[in-house]
């Protein structure tokens, strides 16, 4: 069913605790975690629990909790003290943009210039 857990999901497996991760903040509908392979001295991803590939696909059938990731992204921003300074906040969507895990996913990015465009 749409949303449900998937069991060759990784991203799932962070949510269900079956992965390790450093979890930065969890809230009711969301879960932030320090990417493993950091591209900035400040880099979490803010993931739903429940599993769409894309944001896209997330804002389309659950809207709500679109929202929340996106809210959740400036609550990240506020803990590590990159508001103040500027951040970036990216969804990677489709293979040719990068993306590489197929459950929604945005990127905080900051505690450095960043610069534009992205490459
Ligand atoms: P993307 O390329 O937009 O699909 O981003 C996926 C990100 O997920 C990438 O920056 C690396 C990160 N990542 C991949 N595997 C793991 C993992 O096992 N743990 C954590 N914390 N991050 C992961």
């Amino acid at each position: 069913m749409a949303g449900e857990p998937q069991a060759d999901c990784l991203f799932c497996k962070i949510v269900s605790g079956e992965v390790p991760a450093t979890v930065v903040r969890e809230t009711d509908t969301t879960v932030a975690f320090r990417d493993i392979n950091p591209q900035a001295p400040t880099h979490v991803l803010v993931i739903p629990k429940v599993h769409y590939p894309d944001a896209v696909s997330l804002a389309a059938a659950e809207p709500r909790i679109a929202a929340d990731v996106l809210v959740e992204t400036g609550a990240v921003a506020a803990h590590e003290k990159i508001d103040g300074t500027g951040y970036r906040v990216v969804f990677n969507t489709g293979s040719g943009a990068g993306q590489t895990v197929f459950h929604t996913h945005a990127h905080v990015l900051g505690g450095r210039g960043l610069n534009w465009p992205p490459g």
